[in-house]
Formats: structure tokens, sequence, C-alpha cells
């Protein structure tokens, strides 16, 4: 028999209002629950507010689009275009990467478990490629393992791939060609459970992490590198990265996936306790389930987890690698010790080397490698315009875009009235306003201090 979420309790306006509805846990307030073992700690089996007859949420992966079908004698017919892509990685910064049907990543196939697909493959790169279906337990000519299982794709050549699913889970499509990998090329598989999976959650969110390493006045990815300075969210940098917003109360899933070419991710969620519900190929059992606040991926693995937003604000959601948190860096050049000191007559005389001469008057030199001198991420006008322009963002704090970057983004939980605000009204918010409203009601306004009012840009 379906299970039916309870009875929606009244929002509350402040914390104090808030009591426990699950063994010490309430969906609406930072709480624990009383009982390790019991169903509800940590908000656990806490449904969402969706019913599970009314199907899965729908699969969301902020600034990435789905790919449309067709159903052709019972078949859901896709097409995909391997070709080469610009992508904006931030506002006015596109980069020259490679990907499908003018995206990177490519778009989203959503598909429910039973389904059987047929995927047609043009390549329209400027050498052969195949098409890998990652995970999936497919019959072998259809794996796309370029010349072990098929012959490559050639330019200007089509391809099709047709198999039926049986699993459900966190998939993807991905080149198995290396450097094209490099270059950006992959896509979401979510394949839907037949029949849902119980608690049901009111959010589906996937977040798709990849490094890339360019050059400063490139716009093409060096794939020879073994380093990396350019990161992205389903092929944007924070802080234009759209962030994921919620209501209040609600049950949300995120999966998150690496594709980055060497680099793992222990991505941090603030504010929250989640349950590991599920890695790349399946649903875990519940009894495998392990609560986190951060989750290391690697290379190629999905990790899938829940919670229940009971706790309202703006929260960082980030790989915690401190070189994940930037972007563009570079070395930067000159020298690093003898500061406004000309090595040529060191150079000149090697013979009777002049006493180097390590006394420095800046205290920045004390500590070696610190501070680097690193320039800051530039915030154009336009920069800051395009990223206040997504309604998702109205009513932070002024200041905010200066704190995301790189492999960054933002959980926003959002009490009703303020998630219809944000989310559904063209209402103009001032910045700072949706968050002071969250100070005022669950926080401590006494001693809560405004953010400067820097970039006001545009009508916000
Ligand atoms: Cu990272």
């Amino acid at each position: 028999m379906p299970m039916v979420g309870p009875a929606k309790p009244a929002a509350p306006q402040s914390t104090a209002q808030v009591a426990d509805e699950y063994d010490g846990f309430s969906r609406y307030k930072p709480s624990r629950g009383d009982n390790p073992d019991g169903d509800y700690y940590c908000g656990k089996l806490v449904p969402g507010f969706r019913s599970l007859d009314a199907g899965p949420a729908p699969f969301v992966a902020p600034d990435l689009d789905k790919l449309p079908y067709v159903v052709k004698d019972g078949v859901k017919e896709f097409e995909l275009v391997a070709q080469p892509v610009t992508r904006e990685f931030l506002p006015g910064i596109k980069m020259n990467v490679w990907g499908f049907n003018g995206s990177m990543p490519g778009p989203t196939i959503e598909i429910t478990q039973g389904d059987r697909i047929r995927i047609i493959v043009h390549n329209e790169l400027p050498e052969e490629t195949t098409v890998h279906w990652h995970g999936f337990e497919m019959p072998v000519q259809y794996d796309g393992s370029m010349t072990l299982t098929q012959n490559p794709i050639q330019p200007g050549q089509t391809y099709v791939y047709e198999f039926s699913v049986h699993e459900e889970g966190t998939f993807f499509y991905h080149t198995h060609v290396a450097m094209q990998e490099a270059f950006g090329m992959i896509g979401w598989i979510i394949v839907h459970p037949r029949k849902p999976h119980d608690p049901p959650v009111d959010r589906d969110f996937g977040l798709l992490f990849q490094n890339f390493q360019i050059q400063p006045n490139q716009s093409i990815a060096d794939s020879w590198s073994m380093d990396w300075n350019w990161h992205t969210i389903n092929g944007r940098s924070g802080p234009f990265a759209t962030p994921l917003v919620v209501k209040h109360g609600e049950r949300v899933r995120v999966r998150l996936m690496n594709f980055s070419p060497m680099q793992h991710h222990p991505i941090h969620m603030h504010g929250h306790t989640f349950w590991l519900t599920a890695h790349e190929g399946a649903r875990a059992p519940k009894s495998s389930w392990i609560p986190r606040n951060t989750e290391l991926i690697a290379v190629a693995q999905a990790s899938v987890f829940e919670f229940v937003a009971n706790n309202p604000g703006d929260w960082m959601f980030h790989c915690h690698m401190v070189h994940h948190m930037m972007n563009h860096m570079v070395r930067p050049p000159g020298p690093h010790i003898r500061q406004n000191n000309n090595v040529d007559a060191y150079l000149a005389n090697l013979d009777q080397r002049p006493a180097v001469d390590f006394v420095h008057t800046d205290k920045g030199f004390d500590t070696p490698g610190y501070p680097q001198g690193m320039k800051g991420m530039k915030m154009s006008e336009e920069f800051l315009q395009r990223v206040w322009s997504r309604r998702e963002v109205q009513g932070m704090r002024a200041p905010w875009p200066m704190s995301i970057a790189g492999l960054m983004t933002a959980l926003r939980v959002l009490p009703e009235d303020l998630y219809h605000r944000v989310m559904e009204t063209d209402e103009q918010i001032p910045k700072g306003a949706i968050f002071e409203e969250i100070v005022n009601r669950f926080g401590d306004p006494a001693t809560y201090k405004k953010a400067p009012m820097m970039g006001h840009h545009g009508s916000h």
C-alpha cells in the first residue's frame, strides 16, 4: 500500500514555535532524533510532502536542459550530436569545449526503469568517437567501448544504440575517448524507479563536477595537463552556478557526480546532516545508509543523499579542496622573495656570487608562499548583473558572489512565503532582504549586521 505523507503541519514563523514531530526530530528546526537506530533519526525516513502516488519528483540539474525524445514502436528515441561547443563558465567567459547538442555537459536523459531506449548518435567532431552508457547492464555490442566492442563512429557518421533499462539510479553517458572526456563530453542519465522510492522526496537535484586546465587568455582546455584551474558544476563556475532553492520542511534528494579527469571532490553541505542513500549503480538498502555532512566523490562516481531541509537560510554547498574553491588560478609572475630586487648582477657574476639578501620588510613574507598576491576574481558591472539576473539568487546578501567561486554553490532553504516571493513572483526584492527576514524569524537579529551594499547593479 503506498505510503502517504502526513498532513502538513502549519509552517512555523520562528524557532520558538517549532515542536518535534518525529521522535525528537522536526522537519522545521535543526534537530537530531532520540535514537540512532530509529526510523526518524536525523530525518532518515521523514517523508516529503509529495505523495508516493504522484510518482517521482522531476529531476533538476540546474543550468542544464533535458534531451527531448519521441516514442517509436514503444521505444523512447533520443538524438545526440557529439560536437565542439562554447560554454560560458562565468558571465562573459566563454570556453571552447566539447559536448553534445550545443551543451557541455550534454543535455540530461531522464527515463523510467523498464524503458527501452534508442539513442541516435551523430558525430560532428573532427575525429572518431563512441558513446558509452556508464553503468548499464546491456548487450555488449552497445556498450560503446571504442574498438573493444564497436568500430569508432567516424566524423560525419551516425551510429544507433538501443537497449532496455532494467536498472534504476544515477547514470551518465560519456565519450569513450580519454582526451575527449577531458574536454567535457558527458551527460546525465537519470533512471527513475518503476515503483517510487519510499520515503518520497519533494526535490531531486543533480550537480555534476568537472575540472579543466585553461591557461590565461586561452579558451581551450589543456587535456595533457595534470593540474586544473577551472572548475564547473553542471558546466558553470560559482557564482554563476545556479543555487538550489527549496521550501523549509521539504525532503530533498541531491545526486552528486564527479567527471573530473583526475581529481576527487569532498563535497560539503552546510547547516544540515544528510543520509547517503545510493551511489551510481543502485539504491542502497536503508540499513546501510550513513548520515554525513561531507561526501568524498572519486572520479566517475556518483553519490546520492537525502535530507529534510529543516534549517532556513542560504547555505554553502561546495567542494572542500581549497584550490577547487577558486578559478583561473595562475602562478603570479615575478620574484616571490626578492621583491623589487634585480637579479641581473647576481646572474652576471656567478663566480663571485653576491650575497643573497633575505632581508625583507614586508610581513607577508614571514610565511613562505603566502600571501601570493593572487589577483581577485574580476567582477565587472556586467558580470554582477548576470549573476544577479536569476530569480534563484534574489534577496541574498549583497556580497555573496565574492564567497562562492569554482566548485561552490548555495542551498537556499526558504519558508513558504519567502519561497513564493523569490521563485513565483517578479517582485523586485532588495539585496539581503530575504536573508535578513530569515535572521529575524529564526536567528538572532540583535547581533546581525547587514552587509555593505556593494555591487548594487541593475534594478535589484
Ligand atoms: Cu574538488
